[in-house]
C-alpha cells in the first residue's frame, strides 16, 4: 500500500465464472441480511468450478464445504474472474508484487492448523481448526472487496458468521474488540525474514465487538466452491464486506477478545493514512489518492472498468447504524 503499483494483470476472460452465473440464474429469493441482500431459496451445492480450482484442503473441510448452504447474494454484479481473484493478491507475508502471493505460497502447508481463542472468553485455550468448526454450516457468501488502493473485486466466499464462533466461547461483558493475529512464520512466509520489509510481523488487525457480531462478517474458509488457496489466506481468513481489504486479515492463528481497541498493522504503519476503522468511504480521500471510484478486476489499460465507489462498499443498509453520532472523517 506504500509501494503503488501501476500494470495491471491482464484478465482472462475464460473462467468457471460462466459455469457458475448459469447456476446462479437459478436462484432469487428470500431477503436474509436486510433490504438489498437475496439469500438463495433453492438448495444448490456450492458452484462446480473447473480444473482452476483443484481439489485442495484436507478431508474434513472439502466435505464441509461440499454441504455448504445455498448462496447469499450481496450484489448482483459480475463475479470477478478466479484467476484475478487467485493471482492479483495483497498478501505481503509472500511478497509486495500482485502475482507474488501465488507465485510464492505454493510450499504454505496450512494443515493441521491451530488457533488460539484467547482474552475475554470462558474457555481460552489453542484449538484445532477442525474442532473449531465442526457443527458449524458453511455457507456461500457473494462480496464486494474493495481494497484502499481503489481495486476491487467481486467474490464468492465459502465461509460462516464470525458470531457463531465467538457466541461458543460465550464473550465476557468486558469484551468490547476483538483482535486477529496472521500466522509468524519466516520459513514459509518469506517476507517475513526480509530487511526490507515495513512491517513489523505478524500482521494484526481487530474489529469493535458489534462490528465483529455483525451478520455480515465472514470467516471465510474457501472461494468458487473450494478450499482457499494458500494466496488468500489458507485455511482461514476474516472478510469485512464494508471495510477496505486490509481490515480482512488472512491465514488467522489467534483470536483474542479485549477491552481495549487492539493495534492494527497498517494503522501502525501510517496512522494519519489508515485508520482503525477503515470503512469504505467515497467522500473521505485517502491523503494520496482519491477513494470516489474503483477498479473492478478485471481492468485493463484500454478497458480500465472504473466505476463509482459505494458508501461502506455498498453495506450502507446492513451497517451505517453501527456508526450513528461517528464523525466518520474523524474515525476513518
Ligand atoms: N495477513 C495478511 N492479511 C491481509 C493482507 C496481508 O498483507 N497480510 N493484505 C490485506 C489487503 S491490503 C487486502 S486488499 C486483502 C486482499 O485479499 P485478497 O488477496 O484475497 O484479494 O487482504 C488483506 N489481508
Ligand atoms: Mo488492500
Amino acid at each position: 500500500m506504500l509501494i503503488k503499483k501501476a500494470s495491471d494483470i491482464p484478465a482472462s476472460e475464460i473462467t468457471p465464472e460462466s459455469i457458475y452465473r448459469a447456476r446462479r440464474d437459478f436462484m432469487r429469493g428470500a431477503v436474509a441480511l436486510g433490504a438489498s441482500v437475496m439469500a438463495g431459496n433453492v438448495l444448490a451445492a456450492p458452484s462446480q468450478v473447473s480444473d482452476q480450482a483443484k481439489d485442495r484442503g484436507p478431508d474434513w473441510l472439502r466435505q464441509q464445504i461440499a454441504g455448504a448452504s445455498p448462496r447469499v447474494i450481496t450484489t448482483d454484479e459480475k463475479l470477478t474472474p478466479y484467476d484475478n481473484v487467485t493471482h492479483y493478491n495483497n498478501f505481503y507475508e509472500f511478497g509486495y508484487r500482485k502475482e507474488e502471493p501465488a507465485e510464492r505460497s505454493g510450499d504454505f502447508n496450512p494443515y493441521p492448523w491451530k488457533v488460539e481463542i484467547a482474552g475475554e472468553v470462558d474457555k481460552p485455550g489453542m484449538y484445532d481448526l477442525e474442532d473449531l468448526l465442526k457443527g458449524i454450516t458453511l455457507e456461500e457468501r457473494i462480496y464486494r472487496l474493495r481494497c484502499v488502493e481503489a481495486w476491487s473485486m467481486v467474490i464468492p466466499w465459502v465461509g460462516f458468521q464470525l458470531a457463531t464462533l465467538l457466541k461458543r466461547f460465550n464473550p465476557t461483558s468486558r469484551a468490547k474488540y476483538v483482535a486477529f493475529t496472521t500466522l509468524e512464520d519466516p520459513k514459509q512466509m518469506p517476507e517475513q525474514s526480509s530487511y526490507f520489509s515495513s512491517i513489523d510481523w505478524p500482521y494484526v488487525e481487530g474489529l469493535r465487538m458489534d462490528e465483529a457480531m455483525h451478520p455480515l462478517t465472514l470467516l471465510a474458509v474457501g472461494l468458487y466452491g473450494k478450499a482457499l488457496p494458500n494466496q488468500s489466506g489458507a485455511p482461514f481468513r476474516l472478510v469485512v464486506p464494508w471495510k477496505y481489504g486490509f481490515k480482512s486479515i488472512k491465514s488467522i492463528v489467534k483470536i483474542e477478545l479485549t477491552e481495549k481497541e487492539p493495534p492494527t498493522t497498517w494503522s501502525q504503519i501510517a496512522p494519519q493514512e489508515y485508520g482503525f476503522y477503515a470503512n469504505v468511504n467515497p467522500k473521505v480521500d485517502h491523503p494520496r489518492w482519491s477513494q470516489a471510484s474503483e477498479r473492478r478486476l478485471p481492468s485493463s489499460l484500454f478497458s480500465p472498468n472504473i466505476i463509482p465507489t459505494q458508501m461502506f462498499n455498498g453495506y450502507a443498509d446492513q451497517v451505517a447504524s453501527l456508526y450513528s453520532g461517528m464523525d466518520l472523517r474523524t474515525y476513518f
